[in-house]
Protein backbone atom coordinates (compact mmCIF):
# COMPACT_ATOMS: atom_id res chain seq x y z
CA UNK A 1 0.00 0.00 0.00
CA UNK A 2 2.82 2.19 1.25
CA UNK A 3 4.66 1.38 -2.18
CA UNK A 4 1.97 1.85 -3.93
CA UNK A 5 1.32 5.54 -2.53
CA UNK A 6 5.10 6.54 -3.51
CA UNK A 7 4.98 4.98 -6.69
CA UNK A 8 2.23 7.11 -7.25
CA UNK A 9 3.99 10.28 -5.78
CA UNK A 10 6.73 8.96 -7.84
CA UNK A 11 4.68 9.15 -11.28
CA UNK A 12 2.94 12.44 -10.19
CA UNK A 13 6.04 14.61 -9.68
CA UNK A 14 7.55 13.12 -12.90
CA UNK A 15 3.95 14.64 -14.19
CA UNK A 16 4.41 17.60 -13.01
CA UNK A 17 7.85 17.64 -14.41
CA UNK A 18 6.70 16.89 -17.93
CA UNK A 19 3.83 18.98 -18.08
CA UNK A 20 4.65 22.48 -16.14
CA UNK A 21 6.50 25.04 -18.15
CA UNK A 22 8.58 27.27 -16.40
CA UNK A 23 9.74 30.81 -18.09
CA UNK A 24 12.83 32.55 -17.96
CA UNK A 25 12.02 36.02 -17.12
CA UNK A 26 15.09 38.32 -17.56
CA UNK A 27 16.26 41.89 -18.55
CA UNK A 28 16.47 41.60 -22.21
CA UNK A 29 18.98 44.41 -22.22
CA UNK A 30 21.25 43.04 -20.33
CA UNK A 31 23.30 43.53 -16.77
CA UNK A 32 25.87 46.04 -15.64
CA UNK A 33 29.44 44.89 -14.32
CA UNK A 34 29.36 45.22 -10.50
CA UNK A 35 25.68 45.21 -9.45
CA UNK A 36 23.24 42.55 -8.78
CA UNK A 37 21.97 40.55 -10.97
CA UNK A 38 19.33 38.23 -11.03
CA UNK A 39 17.26 36.00 -14.01
CA UNK A 40 14.27 34.82 -12.85
CA UNK A 41 11.83 31.48 -13.26
CA UNK A 42 8.59 31.67 -13.28
CA UNK A 43 5.71 29.21 -13.46
CA UNK A 44 1.84 29.12 -12.82
CA UNK A 45 2.21 26.08 -10.63
CA UNK A 46 5.29 25.57 -7.35
CA UNK A 47 8.03 23.99 -8.91
CA UNK A 48 11.07 22.80 -6.71
CA UNK A 49 14.66 25.08 -7.02
CA UNK A 50 16.18 24.78 -10.37
CA UNK A 51 19.63 24.24 -11.51
CA UNK A 52 20.96 26.49 -14.02
CA UNK A 53 24.56 26.62 -15.38
CA UNK A 54 25.80 30.21 -17.28
CA UNK A 55 28.06 29.96 -20.34
CA UNK A 56 30.13 32.03 -21.64
CA UNK A 57 30.44 32.68 -25.66
CA UNK A 58 33.13 29.65 -25.81
CA UNK A 59 30.78 27.67 -24.29
CA UNK A 60 31.98 27.00 -21.12
CA UNK A 61 30.69 27.09 -18.04
CA UNK A 62 31.33 29.74 -16.08
CA UNK A 63 29.24 29.76 -13.16
CA UNK A 64 26.61 27.26 -11.82
CA UNK A 65 24.01 27.12 -9.20
CA UNK A 66 20.58 26.39 -7.87
CA UNK A 67 17.51 28.60 -8.02
CA UNK A 68 15.89 29.91 -4.85
CA UNK A 69 13.05 28.30 -3.15
CA UNK A 70 10.00 29.36 -5.38
CA UNK A 71 7.77 32.18 -3.73
CA UNK A 72 4.13 33.22 -4.80
CA UNK A 73 4.17 36.71 -6.69
CA UNK A 74 0.04 37.04 -6.20
CA UNK A 75 0.50 40.20 -8.51
CA UNK A 76 1.17 37.88 -11.97
CA UNK A 77 -0.62 34.85 -10.44
CA UNK A 78 2.85 32.94 -10.81
CA UNK A 79 5.48 31.06 -8.50
CA UNK A 80 9.17 32.91 -9.20
CA UNK A 81 12.46 31.41 -8.17
CA UNK A 82 15.15 33.62 -8.57
CA UNK A 83 18.51 32.60 -9.96
CA UNK A 84 21.31 35.04 -8.72
CA UNK A 85 23.91 35.49 -11.39
CA UNK A 86 25.60 38.23 -9.55
CA UNK A 87 29.09 36.58 -10.17
CA UNK A 88 29.32 37.37 -13.47
CA UNK A 89 31.25 40.62 -14.07
CA UNK A 90 32.90 39.90 -16.80
CA UNK A 91 31.55 41.40 -20.39
CA UNK A 92 30.41 39.83 -22.61
CA UNK A 93 27.50 37.67 -24.04
CA UNK A 94 26.39 34.68 -22.10
CA UNK A 95 23.80 32.06 -21.91
CA UNK A 96 21.59 30.95 -18.92
CA UNK A 97 20.12 27.55 -19.01
CA UNK A 98 17.66 26.45 -16.65
CA UNK A 99 14.75 23.94 -16.66
CA UNK A 100 15.07 22.58 -20.27
CA UNK A 101 14.90 26.64 -21.72
CA UNK A 102 18.24 29.13 -22.53
CA UNK A 103 18.34 32.72 -23.12
CA UNK A 104 21.37 34.97 -24.10
CA UNK A 105 21.92 38.04 -22.42
CA UNK A 106 24.91 40.41 -21.43
CA UNK A 107 27.03 41.88 -19.17
CA UNK A 108 29.07 44.96 -19.56
CA UNK A 109 29.04 48.95 -18.81
CA UNK A 110 27.16 50.28 -21.21
CA UNK A 111 24.23 48.49 -21.41
CA UNK A 112 21.95 51.12 -21.61
CA UNK A 113 23.53 53.33 -24.01
CA UNK A 114 21.48 52.74 -27.09
CA UNK A 115 18.49 52.27 -25.64
CA UNK A 116 18.92 55.15 -23.63
CA UNK A 117 19.49 57.56 -26.71
CA UNK A 118 16.54 55.71 -28.46
CA UNK A 119 14.22 56.96 -25.70
CA UNK A 120 15.02 60.83 -26.22
CA UNK A 121 14.76 60.89 -29.54
CA UNK A 122 11.30 59.65 -29.25
CA UNK A 123 10.73 63.47 -28.53
CA UNK A 124 11.97 64.65 -32.10
CA UNK A 125 9.84 61.64 -34.11
CA UNK A 126 6.61 63.31 -31.88
CA UNK A 127 7.26 67.25 -32.84
CA UNK A 128 4.18 68.42 -34.35
CA UNK A 129 4.79 70.91 -36.92
CA UNK A 130 7.48 70.03 -38.46
CA UNK A 131 8.99 67.58 -40.99
CA UNK A 132 10.77 64.57 -40.20
CA UNK A 133 13.89 64.77 -42.92
CA UNK A 134 15.75 61.65 -43.83
CA UNK A 135 18.83 62.84 -42.41
CA UNK A 136 17.74 62.85 -38.55
CA UNK A 137 14.32 60.37 -38.76
CA UNK A 138 15.97 57.51 -41.69
CA UNK A 139 13.28 55.40 -42.32
CA UNK A 140 10.80 57.04 -40.16
CA UNK A 141 11.34 60.39 -42.09
CA UNK A 142 7.40 61.73 -42.79
CA UNK A 143 6.37 65.29 -44.32
CA UNK A 144 4.99 67.69 -41.62
CA UNK A 145 1.89 67.60 -39.79
CA UNK A 146 -0.36 70.01 -37.38
CA UNK A 147 1.34 73.59 -38.32
CA UNK A 148 -1.16 74.43 -35.69
CA UNK A 149 -1.15 78.17 -36.93
CA UNK A 150 -4.68 77.92 -37.32
CA UNK A 151 -6.02 76.85 -33.80
CA UNK A 152 -9.46 78.69 -32.44
CA UNK A 153 -10.17 79.57 -29.16
CA UNK A 154 -13.02 77.07 -27.97
CA UNK A 155 -16.09 78.07 -26.40
CA UNK A 156 -14.86 76.98 -22.89
CA UNK A 157 -11.62 79.09 -22.98
CA UNK A 158 -13.59 82.27 -24.62
CA UNK A 159 -12.33 85.75 -23.06
CA UNK A 160 -13.00 89.42 -24.17
CA UNK A 161 -9.91 89.62 -25.87
CA UNK A 162 -9.83 86.65 -27.27
CA UNK A 163 -13.52 85.53 -27.47
CA UNK A 164 -15.11 82.61 -29.63
CA UNK A 165 -13.13 81.16 -32.56
CA UNK A 166 -10.51 83.18 -32.21
CA UNK A 167 -7.65 82.54 -34.19
CA UNK A 168 -4.43 81.69 -32.64
CA UNK A 169 -0.56 80.31 -33.55
CA UNK A 170 -0.21 77.87 -31.20
CA UNK A 171 2.87 75.86 -33.07
CA UNK A 172 5.28 73.10 -32.21
CA UNK A 173 5.42 70.98 -28.86
CA UNK A 174 5.35 67.09 -28.83
CA UNK A 175 2.09 64.88 -29.70
CA UNK A 176 1.22 63.75 -26.62
CA UNK A 177 1.13 60.26 -27.08
CA UNK A 178 -0.45 57.69 -29.51
CA UNK A 179 -2.52 60.62 -30.46
CA UNK A 180 -1.66 63.64 -31.66
CA UNK A 181 -3.44 66.32 -29.35
CA UNK A 182 -1.09 68.44 -27.09
CA UNK A 183 -1.84 68.70 -23.60
CA UNK A 184 0.04 71.34 -21.01
CA UNK A 185 -0.30 69.40 -17.43
CA UNK A 186 0.84 66.29 -19.30
CA UNK A 187 3.79 68.32 -21.18
CA UNK A 188 4.41 69.74 -17.95
CA UNK A 189 5.48 66.71 -15.89
CA UNK A 190 7.24 65.44 -18.97
CA UNK A 191 9.45 68.33 -19.58
CA UNK A 192 9.88 68.73 -16.27
CA UNK A 193 11.62 65.52 -16.17
CA UNK A 194 13.43 66.10 -19.21
CA UNK A 195 14.95 69.19 -17.63
CA UNK A 196 15.26 67.72 -14.39
CA UNK A 197 17.52 64.98 -16.03
CA UNK A 198 19.80 68.09 -17.27
CA UNK A 199 20.11 69.74 -14.07
CA UNK A 200 20.80 66.53 -12.19
CA UNK A 201 23.70 65.72 -14.90
CA UNK A 202 24.70 68.53 -17.04
CA UNK A 203 27.82 67.63 -17.63
CA UNK A 204 26.70 63.85 -19.06
CA UNK A 205 24.17 65.71 -21.34
CA UNK A 206 26.19 68.19 -22.56
CA UNK A 207 28.34 66.35 -24.60
CA UNK A 208 24.91 63.86 -25.48
CA UNK A 209 23.83 64.05 -28.95
CA UNK A 210 20.45 63.19 -30.99
CA UNK A 211 21.19 63.96 -34.26
CA UNK A 212 18.37 66.30 -34.64
CA UNK A 213 18.52 69.23 -36.69
CA UNK A 214 19.58 71.62 -34.15
CA UNK A 215 22.96 69.46 -33.24
CA UNK A 216 26.18 70.70 -33.07
CA UNK A 217 25.17 74.47 -31.73
CA UNK A 218 25.79 76.01 -28.58
CA UNK A 219 22.95 74.74 -26.78
CA UNK A 220 23.15 71.22 -26.19
CA UNK A 221 20.69 68.52 -27.86
CA UNK A 222 18.81 67.52 -24.84
CA UNK A 223 18.25 71.29 -24.71
CA UNK A 224 16.83 71.83 -28.13
CA UNK A 225 14.42 69.07 -27.90
CA UNK A 226 12.98 70.70 -25.16
CA UNK A 227 12.57 73.72 -26.17
CA UNK A 228 10.72 72.70 -28.83
CA UNK A 229 8.10 71.89 -26.39
CA UNK A 230 8.47 75.10 -24.32
CA UNK A 231 8.03 77.33 -26.87
CA UNK A 232 4.66 75.73 -27.56
CA UNK A 233 3.95 75.67 -24.22
CA UNK A 234 4.53 79.68 -24.48
CA UNK A 235 1.57 79.89 -26.89
CA UNK A 236 -0.72 78.43 -24.87
CA UNK A 237 -0.82 81.17 -22.38
CA UNK A 238 -3.21 83.87 -22.80
CA UNK A 239 -1.22 87.18 -22.56
CA UNK A 240 -3.96 89.53 -21.61
CA UNK A 241 -4.31 87.43 -18.12
CA UNK A 242 -1.82 84.97 -17.86
CA UNK A 243 -3.96 82.17 -17.88
CA UNK A 244 -2.95 79.53 -19.56
CA UNK A 245 -5.14 76.83 -21.96
CA UNK A 246 -5.75 73.61 -20.85
CA UNK A 247 -4.78 71.53 -23.83
CA UNK A 248 -4.93 71.96 -27.62
CA UNK A 249 -6.67 69.43 -29.57
CA UNK A 250 -9.15 68.74 -32.15
CA UNK A 251 -13.12 68.12 -30.74
CA UNK A 252 -12.43 63.70 -31.00
CA UNK A 253 -9.58 61.83 -31.24
CA UNK A 254 -8.48 61.23 -35.03
CA UNK A 255 -8.59 57.55 -36.78
CA UNK A 256 -5.08 56.19 -37.64
CA UNK A 257 -3.68 58.58 -39.97
CA UNK A 258 -0.56 59.88 -40.42
CA UNK A 259 0.31 63.91 -39.44
CA UNK A 260 0.13 65.52 -42.50
CA UNK A 261 -3.53 63.77 -43.31
CA UNK A 262 -4.58 65.66 -40.39
CA UNK A 263 -7.48 68.15 -41.73
CA UNK A 264 -9.57 68.31 -38.45
CA UNK A 265 -10.22 72.09 -36.94
CA UNK A 266 -7.94 72.21 -33.43
CA UNK A 267 -9.15 74.41 -30.72
CA UNK A 268 -7.51 75.70 -27.14
CA UNK A 269 -9.78 74.04 -24.54
CA UNK A 270 -10.43 75.48 -21.45
CA UNK A 271 -7.83 76.99 -18.97
CA UNK A 272 -7.31 75.42 -15.83
CA UNK A 273 -5.66 76.48 -12.58
CA UNK A 274 -3.56 73.00 -12.60
CA UNK A 275 -2.26 74.06 -16.12
CA UNK A 276 -1.18 77.59 -14.87
CA UNK A 277 0.69 75.65 -12.08
CA UNK A 278 1.98 73.30 -14.02
CA UNK A 279 3.20 75.50 -16.54
CA UNK A 280 4.41 77.95 -13.90
CA UNK A 281 6.56 75.09 -12.74
CA UNK A 282 8.28 74.51 -15.74
CA UNK A 283 9.35 77.76 -16.76
CA UNK A 284 10.57 78.51 -13.49
CA UNK A 285 12.69 75.46 -14.04
CA UNK A 286 13.32 76.22 -17.84
CA UNK A 287 14.22 79.89 -17.05
CA UNK A 288 16.79 79.04 -15.00
CA UNK A 289 18.59 76.27 -16.77
CA UNK A 290 18.59 78.46 -20.09
CA UNK A 291 19.93 80.75 -18.09
CA UNK A 292 23.35 79.48 -19.04
CA UNK A 293 22.66 80.23 -22.73
CA UNK A 294 21.61 83.58 -22.91
CA UNK A 295 24.26 84.07 -25.68
CA UNK A 296 22.62 81.59 -27.92
CA UNK A 297 19.05 82.19 -26.95
CA UNK A 298 18.82 85.74 -25.80
CA UNK A 299 16.25 86.62 -23.23
CA UNK A 300 14.50 83.46 -23.56
CA UNK A 301 15.21 82.45 -19.95
CA UNK A 302 13.82 85.85 -19.15
CA UNK A 303 10.78 85.24 -21.49
CA UNK A 304 9.94 82.21 -19.61
CA UNK A 305 10.53 83.52 -16.09
CA UNK A 306 7.87 86.43 -17.21
CA UNK A 307 5.49 83.68 -18.07
CA UNK A 308 6.04 81.22 -15.01
CA UNK A 309 5.82 84.32 -12.71
CA UNK A 310 2.13 85.44 -14.77
CA UNK A 311 0.80 82.01 -14.37
CA UNK A 312 1.22 81.51 -11.16
CA UNK A 313 -0.31 84.90 -10.45
CA UNK A 314 -3.09 83.84 -12.49
CA UNK A 315 -3.63 80.62 -10.38
CA UNK A 316 -4.03 82.62 -7.49
CA UNK A 317 -6.31 84.64 -8.64
CA UNK A 318 -8.13 81.30 -10.23
CA UNK A 319 -7.44 78.74 -7.48
CA UNK A 320 -10.05 76.40 -8.37
CA UNK A 321 -10.83 76.13 -11.77
CA UNK A 322 -10.94 72.25 -12.41
CA UNK A 323 -11.05 71.16 -15.91
CA UNK A 324 -13.75 68.90 -17.61
CA UNK A 325 -14.38 68.16 -21.12
CA UNK A 326 -16.91 70.65 -22.42
CA UNK A 327 -20.01 68.66 -23.96
CA UNK A 328 -18.85 68.70 -27.53
CA UNK A 329 -14.91 67.69 -26.82
CA UNK A 330 -14.18 63.89 -25.89
CA UNK A 331 -10.25 64.17 -26.17
CA UNK A 332 -7.72 63.15 -23.20
CA UNK A 333 -9.25 64.43 -20.05
CA UNK A 334 -6.44 64.78 -17.99
CA UNK A 335 -8.70 66.07 -15.01
CA UNK A 336 -7.16 66.80 -11.55
CA UNK A 337 -9.58 68.38 -8.70
CA UNK A 338 -6.41 68.14 -6.05
CA UNK A 339 -4.11 71.51 -7.20
CA UNK A 340 -3.09 71.52 -3.50
CA UNK A 341 0.51 69.66 -5.10
CA UNK A 342 0.83 71.91 -8.06
CA UNK A 343 0.79 75.20 -5.77
CA UNK A 344 3.51 73.70 -3.99
CA UNK A 345 5.49 72.53 -6.90
CA UNK A 346 4.90 76.06 -8.41
CA UNK A 347 6.30 78.19 -5.59
CA UNK A 348 9.34 75.89 -5.04
CA UNK A 349 10.35 76.16 -8.43
CA UNK A 350 9.40 79.86 -8.69
CA UNK A 351 11.57 80.05 -5.52
CA UNK A 352 14.43 78.27 -6.52
CA UNK A 353 14.21 80.34 -9.62
CA UNK A 354 13.51 83.44 -8.31
CA UNK A 355 14.45 83.57 -4.29
CA UNK A 356 11.98 85.76 -3.83
CA UNK A 357 10.30 85.87 -0.22
CA UNK A 358 6.72 85.51 -1.23
CA UNK A 359 7.19 82.11 -3.18
CA UNK A 360 9.41 81.09 -0.36
CA UNK A 361 6.38 82.20 2.21
CA UNK A 362 3.99 79.96 0.15
CA UNK A 363 6.14 76.09 0.88
CA UNK A 364 4.32 74.46 3.49
CA UNK A 365 6.81 71.47 3.34
CA UNK A 366 4.57 69.07 6.12
CA UNK A 367 1.92 69.83 3.24
CA UNK A 368 3.89 68.35 0.77
CA UNK A 369 3.46 64.36 0.15
CA UNK A 370 5.01 62.00 -0.97
CA UNK A 371 4.00 60.60 -3.55
CA UNK A 372 5.57 58.88 -6.43
CA UNK A 373 5.36 61.13 -8.96
CA UNK A 374 2.66 61.32 -12.20
CA UNK A 375 0.58 63.90 -14.38
CA UNK A 376 -1.61 64.04 -11.39
CA UNK A 377 1.01 64.16 -8.45
CA UNK A 378 3.63 66.87 -8.59
CA UNK A 379 4.26 67.05 -4.96
CA UNK A 380 7.23 65.13 -5.23
CA UNK A 381 8.74 66.77 -8.03
CA UNK A 382 8.64 69.61 -5.60
CA UNK A 383 10.32 67.44 -3.05
CA UNK A 384 13.33 66.26 -5.86
CA UNK A 385 13.83 69.93 -6.72
CA UNK A 386 13.86 71.70 -2.79
CA UNK A 387 16.78 68.68 -2.29
CA UNK A 388 18.69 68.90 -5.36
CA UNK A 389 18.82 72.91 -4.28
CA UNK A 390 19.25 72.13 -0.33
CA UNK A 391 21.74 75.01 0.24
CA UNK A 392 18.48 77.65 -0.88
CA UNK A 393 16.04 76.81 2.29
CA UNK A 394 16.99 76.54 6.05
CA UNK A 395 18.03 73.27 7.57
CA UNK A 396 15.37 72.22 9.05
CA UNK A 397 13.23 72.37 6.37
CA UNK A 398 15.11 70.33 4.21
CA UNK A 399 15.33 67.64 6.81
CA UNK A 400 11.65 67.21 6.79
CA UNK A 401 12.01 67.49 3.37
CA UNK A 402 14.40 64.50 3.14
CA UNK A 403 12.57 62.03 5.49
CA UNK A 404 9.34 62.80 3.57
CA UNK A 405 10.88 61.96 0.58
CA UNK A 406 13.14 58.91 1.81
CA UNK A 407 10.62 57.41 3.21
CA UNK A 408 8.80 56.46 0.35
CA UNK A 409 12.28 55.44 -1.14
CA UNK A 410 12.70 53.17 1.64
CA UNK A 411 9.81 51.09 0.66
CA UNK A 412 10.71 51.20 -2.91
CA UNK A 413 14.08 49.91 -1.94
CA UNK A 414 12.49 47.34 0.52
CA UNK A 415 10.31 46.22 -2.01
CA UNK A 416 12.59 45.43 -4.74
CA UNK A 417 14.90 43.79 -2.15
CA UNK A 418 12.22 41.42 -0.61
CA UNK A 419 9.35 40.93 -2.65
CA UNK A 420 9.00 37.86 -4.59
CA UNK A 421 9.99 39.27 -8.31
CA UNK A 422 12.63 41.45 -6.54
CA UNK A 423 10.48 44.66 -8.29
CA UNK A 424 9.85 48.00 -7.24
CA UNK A 425 6.05 47.44 -8.55
CA UNK A 426 3.38 46.20 -6.04
CA UNK A 427 4.14 48.33 -3.50
CA UNK A 428 0.47 50.40 -3.43
CA UNK A 429 -2.62 48.50 -4.95
CA UNK A 430 -2.93 51.20 -7.62
CA UNK A 431 0.62 50.04 -9.25
CA UNK A 432 -0.92 48.57 -11.71
CA UNK A 433 -2.89 50.95 -13.39
CA UNK A 434 -3.40 52.79 -16.51
CA UNK A 435 0.14 53.71 -17.55
CA UNK A 436 1.90 51.51 -14.95
CA UNK A 437 5.09 51.19 -16.61
CA UNK A 438 5.38 55.33 -15.71
CA UNK A 439 4.76 54.31 -11.98
CA UNK A 440 8.12 51.47 -12.20
CA UNK A 441 9.87 54.50 -14.25
CA UNK A 442 9.71 56.91 -11.32
CA UNK A 443 10.08 54.58 -8.92
CA UNK A 444 13.37 53.97 -10.13
CA UNK A 445 13.90 57.79 -10.50
CA UNK A 446 13.06 58.11 -6.53
CA UNK A 447 15.71 55.74 -6.19
CA UNK A 448 18.64 57.23 -8.34
CA UNK A 449 17.68 60.22 -6.27
CA UNK A 450 17.82 58.89 -2.75
CA UNK A 451 21.21 57.58 -4.06
CA UNK A 452 22.42 60.89 -4.74
CA UNK A 453 20.69 62.50 -1.99
CA UNK A 454 22.32 59.39 0.38
CA UNK A 455 25.33 57.94 -1.81
CA UNK A 456 24.19 55.06 0.07
CA UNK A 457 24.63 52.51 -2.83
CA UNK A 458 21.96 49.92 -1.89
CA UNK A 459 19.44 52.43 -3.28
CA UNK A 460 21.38 52.25 -6.69
CA UNK A 461 21.93 48.64 -6.25
CA UNK A 462 18.10 48.67 -6.44
CA UNK A 463 17.45 50.75 -8.98
CA UNK A 464 19.64 48.31 -11.10
CA UNK A 465 17.36 45.56 -10.22
CA UNK A 466 14.36 47.34 -10.71
CA UNK A 467 14.80 48.33 -14.17
CA UNK A 468 14.40 44.77 -15.00
CA UNK A 469 11.26 45.12 -14.83
CA UNK A 470 10.28 47.47 -17.72
CA UNK A 471 13.02 45.41 -20.18
CA UNK A 472 11.53 41.75 -19.89
CA UNK A 473 11.87 40.75 -15.90
CA UNK A 474 8.47 40.62 -15.62
CA UNK A 475 4.45 39.39 -15.50
CA UNK A 476 4.73 38.98 -19.61
CA UNK A 477 8.36 38.41 -20.85
CA UNK A 478 7.93 41.44 -22.66
CA UNK A 479 10.45 44.26 -23.49
CA UNK A 480 8.08 47.23 -22.72
CA UNK A 481 10.84 49.21 -25.14
CA UNK A 482 10.10 49.45 -28.57
CA UNK A 483 12.99 48.03 -30.99
CA UNK A 484 14.86 47.01 -28.13
CA UNK A 485 15.31 43.28 -26.39
CA UNK A 486 14.38 40.02 -27.47
CA UNK A 487 10.72 40.37 -27.15
CA UNK A 488 9.71 44.10 -27.49
CA UNK A 489 6.73 45.85 -27.54
CA UNK A 490 6.05 45.83 -31.61
CA UNK A 491 2.37 47.16 -32.23
CA UNK A 492 1.98 49.90 -29.34
CA UNK A 493 -1.08 52.61 -29.97
CA UNK A 494 0.76 54.94 -31.65
CA UNK A 495 -0.63 56.13 -34.52
CA UNK A 496 2.56 56.87 -36.32
CA UNK A 497 3.73 53.51 -36.07
CA UNK A 498 0.58 52.24 -37.13
CA UNK A 499 0.01 54.14 -40.45
CA UNK A 500 3.65 54.75 -41.77
CA UNK A 501 4.14 51.89 -43.19
CA UNK A 502 6.86 50.90 -41.94
CA UNK A 503 6.99 47.30 -40.07
CA UNK A 504 9.10 48.35 -36.99
CA UNK A 505 7.88 50.87 -34.67
CA UNK A 506 9.49 53.74 -34.13
CA UNK A 507 12.34 52.55 -31.15
CA UNK A 508 12.76 54.04 -28.02
CA UNK A 509 9.25 54.32 -27.10
CA UNK A 510 8.08 52.78 -23.44
CA UNK A 511 4.45 51.20 -23.39
CA UNK A 512 1.80 51.97 -21.01
CA UNK A 513 2.13 48.49 -19.65
CA UNK A 514 -0.36 46.12 -17.87
CA UNK A 515 -3.63 47.41 -16.73
CA UNK A 516 -6.17 45.02 -14.85
CA UNK A 517 -9.43 48.06 -15.65
CA UNK A 518 -8.53 46.85 -19.41
CA UNK A 519 -10.81 50.40 -20.40
CA UNK A 520 -10.37 49.46 -24.10
CA UNK A 521 -11.93 46.06 -24.47
CA UNK A 522 -9.20 44.98 -26.36
CA UNK A 523 -9.39 40.98 -26.85
CA UNK A 524 -5.94 39.31 -26.29
CA UNK A 525 -4.84 40.16 -22.88
CA UNK A 526 -2.36 37.76 -21.92
CA UNK A 527 -4.05 36.93 -18.66
CA UNK A 528 -6.46 38.19 -15.96
CA UNK A 529 -3.42 38.98 -13.26
CA UNK A 530 -2.74 43.02 -13.02
CA UNK A 531 0.80 42.30 -13.49
CA UNK A 532 -0.45 39.87 -16.37
CA UNK A 533 -2.96 42.77 -18.35
CA UNK A 534 -1.19 43.26 -21.46
CA UNK A 535 -1.59 43.15 -24.60
CA UNK A 536 0.90 44.11 -27.95
CA UNK A 537 -1.88 45.21 -30.04
CA UNK A 538 -3.08 48.38 -31.32
CA UNK A 539 -5.91 48.15 -29.70
CA UNK A 540 -4.94 48.15 -26.79
CA UNK A 541 -5.11 52.09 -25.43
CA UNK A 542 -5.32 51.33 -21.72
CA UNK A 543 -1.93 48.98 -21.77
CA UNK A 544 0.10 49.48 -24.94
CA UNK A 545 0.07 53.53 -25.82
CA UNK A 546 3.11 55.26 -25.21
CA UNK A 547 3.40 58.85 -24.04
CA UNK A 548 5.74 61.73 -23.72
CA UNK A 549 5.27 61.57 -19.45
CA UNK A 550 5.73 57.75 -19.35
CA UNK A 551 8.97 57.70 -21.47
CA UNK A 552 10.45 60.59 -19.57
CA UNK A 553 11.18 58.82 -16.50
CA UNK A 554 12.55 56.58 -19.02
CA UNK A 555 14.80 58.20 -20.20
CA UNK A 556 15.72 60.01 -16.83
CA UNK A 557 16.58 56.51 -15.29
CA UNK A 558 17.98 54.54 -18.25
CA UNK A 559 20.38 57.53 -18.92
CA UNK A 560 21.50 57.97 -15.09
CA UNK A 561 22.42 54.37 -14.98
CA UNK A 562 23.84 54.25 -18.01
CA UNK A 563 26.11 56.75 -16.54
CA UNK A 564 26.75 54.95 -13.03
CA UNK A 565 27.83 52.40 -15.41
CA UNK A 566 30.60 53.12 -16.55
CA UNK A 567 31.62 56.16 -13.62
CA UNK A 568 30.31 55.18 -10.33
CA UNK A 569 31.41 53.10 -7.11
O1 LIG B 1 -9.31 59.22 -10.01
C1 LIG B 1 -9.47 57.82 -9.92
C2 LIG B 1 -9.20 57.34 -8.51
O2 LIG B 1 -10.08 57.97 -7.62
C3 LIG B 1 -9.36 55.83 -8.49
O3 LIG B 1 -8.99 55.36 -7.22
C4 LIG B 1 -8.48 55.18 -9.53
C5 LIG B 1 -8.74 53.68 -9.61
O4 LIG B 1 -8.33 53.13 -10.80
O5 LIG B 1 -8.73 55.73 -10.80
C6 LIG B 1 -8.50 57.13 -10.86
O6 LIG B 1 -8.69 57.61 -12.16
C7 LIG B 1 -7.81 57.17 -13.18
C8 LIG B 1 -7.13 58.36 -13.81
O7 LIG B 1 -6.39 57.96 -14.92
C9 LIG B 1 -6.19 59.08 -12.84
O8 LIG B 1 -5.11 58.32 -12.47
C10 LIG B 1 -8.64 56.42 -14.21
O9 LIG B 1 -9.14 55.22 -13.65
C11 LIG B 1 -7.81 56.12 -15.43
O10 LIG B 1 -8.66 55.58 -16.44
C12 LIG B 1 -7.16 57.38 -15.94
O11 LIG B 1 -6.32 57.02 -17.00
C13 LIG B 1 -5.82 58.10 -17.79
C14 LIG B 1 -6.29 57.93 -19.24
O12 LIG B 1 -5.71 58.92 -20.03
C15 LIG B 1 -7.80 58.00 -19.39
O13 LIG B 1 -8.28 59.25 -19.02
C16 LIG B 1 -4.32 58.02 -17.73
O14 LIG B 1 -3.87 58.32 -16.42
C17 LIG B 1 -3.70 59.00 -18.72
O15 LIG B 1 -2.32 58.78 -18.77
C18 LIG B 1 -4.31 58.80 -20.11
O16 LIG B 1 -3.82 59.79 -20.93
C19 LIG B 1 -4.11 59.70 -22.31
C20 LIG B 1 -4.76 61.01 -22.71
O17 LIG B 1 -6.02 61.11 -22.08
C21 LIG B 1 -4.89 61.12 -24.22
N1 LIG B 1 -3.62 60.88 -24.85
C22 LIG B 1 -3.06 59.60 -24.54
C23 LIG B 1 -2.80 59.46 -23.07
C24 LIG B 1 -2.17 58.13 -22.72
O18 LIG B 1 -3.02 57.06 -22.83
O1 LIG C 1 -6.34 56.93 -29.51
C1 LIG C 1 -6.90 57.38 -28.29
C2 LIG C 1 -5.86 57.34 -27.20
O2 LIG C 1 -4.81 58.22 -27.50
C3 LIG C 1 -6.47 57.64 -25.85
O3 LIG C 1 -5.56 57.43 -24.82
C4 LIG C 1 -7.67 56.76 -25.63
C5 LIG C 1 -8.36 57.01 -24.30
O4 LIG C 1 -9.01 58.18 -24.21
O5 LIG C 1 -8.59 56.91 -26.68
C6 LIG C 1 -8.08 56.54 -27.93
O6 LIG C 1 -9.04 56.70 -28.89
C7 LIG C 1 -10.04 55.72 -28.90
C8 LIG C 1 -11.35 56.29 -28.38
O7 LIG C 1 -11.23 56.68 -27.04
C9 LIG C 1 -12.46 55.29 -28.56
N1 LIG C 1 -12.53 54.83 -29.92
C10 LIG C 1 -11.30 54.19 -30.39
C11 LIG C 1 -10.15 55.17 -30.31
C12 LIG C 1 -8.83 54.50 -30.72
O8 LIG C 1 -8.90 53.84 -31.88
Amino acid sequence: MKLKLSITLVLFNVLICVSQTIDIRYNQLGYFNNRSKIISLTSGDNFSPQSFNVLDANDAIVLSGTSKLATYWADAQVYVSQADISAINTAGVYTFKSANKEVSFTVGTDIYKSISSASLKYYYYSRASTAIPKKYGGVYARPMGHPDTNARVHSSAASASRPVNTVISSPKGWYDAGDYNKYIVNSGISTYTLLAAFEHFDTYYKSKTLNIPETGGDVPDVLDEIKWNLDWMLTMQEPSDGGVYHKLTGLNFSNKIMPENYKSQRYVVGKSTAAALNFAAVMAVASRIYANYETALPEYSTTLLEAAETAYTWAKANPKVYFTNPKDVTTGEYGDNNVADEFEWAAVELFITTKKTEYNKAIKVSNIDNKVPGWRYTDGLALISMLYHKTLFPSNTITSAKNSFLSTADKIKHQVEHSAMHISMGIDDKDYTWGSNAVAANQILLLIRAYEFTKTNAYLDAAYTAMDYLLGRNGTGFCYVTGFGDMPTTYPHHRISEEDGIEAPIPGMLSGGPNPARQDKCSGYLNTSKAGSYVDAWCSFASNEVAINWNAPLAYTLNALNFYGNTAP
